[in-house]
């Protein structure tokens, strides 16, 4: 279980802190116990405020792809503290940050940075409404895409984990601007754009679902959105926060050779600091403030340590990383497996490049109604184990697991090793 400098700190935490976190999933509430309060972190591992080692599966949910501390973004950070931490003024390394995910993401014309990826599909969504004057959205359930009021509509990550699909404080005439479809369910996206396609201004969705588990589209399930949207004028948002440098160096649209109107990022191509973007098609981006009438501002967006950081980390981005991180997934995954099936676990294992989730549920899990039929119980009895074995899991059934470059096989196997002992001992 957690340990005791942990448990100190968030019985003071709880008192003046909702919950003792700043974010939900970050308190262990759905699976037991308390949450590692985390000292520091160095490769791929975290080590608790007691000082124990965990290897991180969780990655701070997706950012540490090369894993914690890398030497050159550390370097990078310091050197650009020292010129100055914030100016609200434009800088050459914004330039450089836009022409780098230019360069990464074809589909981008144009692109502005924002602080977290919440902004950047809230930012997104508002330029679609700009440009094309309509204001119906549609999203997918068990999709999150961060906590805008009309983004909180059957949602998934926290919202689907505390079982607050649909936020409270949220105003129901913002909540009904917003349609939600099953995901993988290309016959019902057509039948809703024949019924209301003039309505619509944008269609987003997570290429990868991340927030309710890993649940990968279906072929032809993200050309049919890019394909209708574009038959109806309205526009096709890929929220690739999660999905985006992770999957492949361009995302999901590359790995799947799909190009969306729109495109959401944050994550990995913030570096582990608060640093995301939104971009797209020219003729879309230009109805953005000062150029167009859509209003979108921050002071710390573009910050300059956070885009100092961003660089170093896109940079290091080659394809032996992506072919490292598949290599090491597919161990994870047939460890997984194998363990499932010798102890006979209904679960199963839905993996895509380094984001992996085990399913207490037969499978395959497509959407949200199959996601919801998953013993979240066991889960959480599973994962009180991995934790007392040192292995930092996400602290979901509804969240994707992160690999880095740091990891090694031999994590793997340990990790592998100490999921079968938790699946034996949360029967
Ligand atoms: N919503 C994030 C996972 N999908 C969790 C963020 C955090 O707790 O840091």
């Amino acid at each position: 279980m957690s340990d005791a400098k942990s448990l100190e700190l968030h019985a003071r935490a709880e008192k003046i802190i909702p919950g003792g976190v700043n974010s939900p999933v970050r308190a262990f509430r759905s699976v037991g116990g308390h949450p590692v309060f985390i000292s520091r972190a160095e490769g791929a591992y975290l080590y608790g405020a007691d000082g124990k080692r965990y290897t991180d599966y969780v990655g701070s949910w997706g950012p540490m792809i090369l894993g914690h501390a890398h030497p050159a973004i550390v370097e990078a950070v310091i050197e650009a503290t020292r010129r100055g931490t914030s100016f609200g003024a434009p800088t050459e390394l914004e330039v450089l940050y836009a022409e780098k995910l230019i360069e990464l993401y074809p589909s981008i014309e144009m692109v502005r940075a924002v602080s977290s990826g919440t902004e950047a599909c809230m930012a997104a969504i508002r330029a679609a409404r700009g440009f094309t004057g309509r204001e119906v959205i549609v999203k997918f359930e068990g999709c999150y895409h961060g906590h805008a009021d009309f983004l909180l509509v059957k949602a998934g990550s926290g919202a689907m984990t505390f079982g607050v699909p649909d936020s409270a404080g949220v105003p129901a005439p913002t909540a009904k601007a917003t349609t939600t479809l099953p995901y993988n369910d290309v016959a019902a996206l057509k039948k809703l754009f024949d019924e209301r396609g003039a309505e619509i201004a944008a269609v987003i969705c997570e290429p990868v679902v991340g927030n309710m588990g890993v649940v990968p589209p279906e072929p032809g399930f993200l050309e049919a959105i890019v394909e209708t949207c574009r038959a109806h004028g309205a526009v096709s948002i890929f929220d690739e926060v999660m999905t985006g440098c992770r999957v492949a160096r361009g995302g999901m649209q590359e790995r799947a050779n799909v190009r969306p109107d729109m495109t959401t990022l944050g994550k990995i191509v913030g570096g582990g600091m608060p640093l995301a973007a939104y971009g797209g098609r020219r003729a879309i981006m230009e109805k953005v403030s000062p150029v167009g009438p859509v209003y979108q501002a921050g002071t710390l967006s573009g910050n300059p340590v956070a885009v100092s950081a961003a660089l170093a980390q896109l940079e290091r981005l080659d394809p032996s990383v992506y072919a490292r991180l598949e290599s090491l997934g597919a161990r994870l995954e047939a460890g997984l497996v194998k363990a499932c099936k010798e102890h006979d676990v209904p679960a199963c294992v839905q993996r895509v490049g380094s984001m992996t989730t085990l399913f207490f549920t037969q499978g395959p899990v497509r959407s949200f109604t199959d996601a919801v039929k998953s013993d979240t119980a066991r889960f959480g009895r599973w994962h009180q184990k991995m934790i007392a074995r040192g292995q930092y899991w996400p602290p979901s059934q509804f969240e994707a697991s992160f690999l880095s470059t740091a990891h090694t096989e031999a994590d793997i196997d340990a990790t592998v090793a100490a999921a079968r002992d938790a699946l034996v001992e949360s029967a």
